[in-house]
């Protein structure tokens, strides 16, 4: 449970794939996860867009268009996350691995995509960045500056320096509470906040997952099961 102490310099919670996964999106790395079905490297690298974008494009895509569907909501989830903002104004950060917008969807408005949006695309030749919720192909032009072939999915791939993280380190150095939810700790910086929160701060550490991730033993206390059930418990 959240208690008074955690709103001296506030709560940041950091989310991954798993708390989404309950809405209907998939998880990357749980058995039957994106990376079983695609290469990561093929689709999620510079070098796999350079090497063949209409793929890249096209995994980007039907991932758009997933997100798109109606039946795909926010849930219990995000929309505890999005009360807590309501009850505690400016102390609650969010900061997303995820490229959904469920969150905004559920009414949070302190979020931040480190990894990218799905419904962004940006033009590597005059960096504008758009809202974006059609397919892209190669052969769109950039609504300002009309070239075609630079249009890319506003996502951060392996090896591109995430969003934010000046933003991200500041709010990490203050707050009080850090939670982890739904996100398997394998992929950096993202996993490596909570050593970062240990080292630097004497805020809580929460775990909040269906099992222990690869990084659980760094956290001082934890409650696995499904994010609808834990994390509504837990904001209360
Ligand atoms: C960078 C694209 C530097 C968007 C993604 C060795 C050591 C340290 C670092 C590295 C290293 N080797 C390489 C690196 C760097 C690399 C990295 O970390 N690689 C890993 C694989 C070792 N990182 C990078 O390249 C990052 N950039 O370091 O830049 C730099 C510096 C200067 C200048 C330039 C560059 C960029 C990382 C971002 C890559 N992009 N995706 C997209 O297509 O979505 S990462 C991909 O994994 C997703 O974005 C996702 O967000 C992310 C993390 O995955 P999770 O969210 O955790 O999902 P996962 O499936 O793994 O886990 C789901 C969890 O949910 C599970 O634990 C499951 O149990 C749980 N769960 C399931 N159901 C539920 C649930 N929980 C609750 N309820 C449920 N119902």
């Amino acid at each position: 449970m959240i208690n008074s102490k955690d709103r001296a310099g506030g709560i940041v919670v950091l989310t991954g794939a798993g708390i989404s996964k309950e809405s209907g999106l998939d998880t990357f790395r749980c058995s039957e996860g994106i990376w079983s079905r695609v290469n990561l490297e093929d689709v999620a690298t510079p070098e796999g867009f350079r090497r063949n974008p209409d793929l890249v494009h096209q995994f980007y895509n039907d991932r758009r268009r997933g997100l798109l569907d109606a039946a795909i909501e926010p849930n219990a989830a995000h929309l505890a996350l999005a009360r807590l903002e309501l009850e505690w104004p400016d102390e609650v950060f969010i900061v997303t691995q995820n490229i959904d917008d469920l969150h905004e969807r559920a009414g949070s408005r302190s979020v931040l995509h480190m990894h990218g949006e799905l419904r962004r695309i940006r033009c590597e030749a005059c960096e504008s960045e758009f809202a974006w919720d059609a397919d892209l192909s190669v052969d769109d032009a950039c609504p300002h500056c009309k070239r075609t072939r630079f249009l890319r999915p506003h996502v951060v791939w392996f090896g591109e320096m995430p969003i934010g993280m000046e933003q991200i380190y500041d709010a990490l150095d203050r707050c009080a509470l850090f939670v982890s939810i739904g996100t398997s700790g394998n992929v950096y910086p993202a996993a490596g906040f909570v050593s970062h929160v240990r080292m630097y701060t004497r805020a809580r550490t929460v775990e909040l997952n269906l099992e222990p991730s690869t990084g659980a033993t760094l956290f001082a206390e934890a409650t696995y099961g499904p994010a609808t059930e834990v994390v509504p418990v837990f904001v209360q």
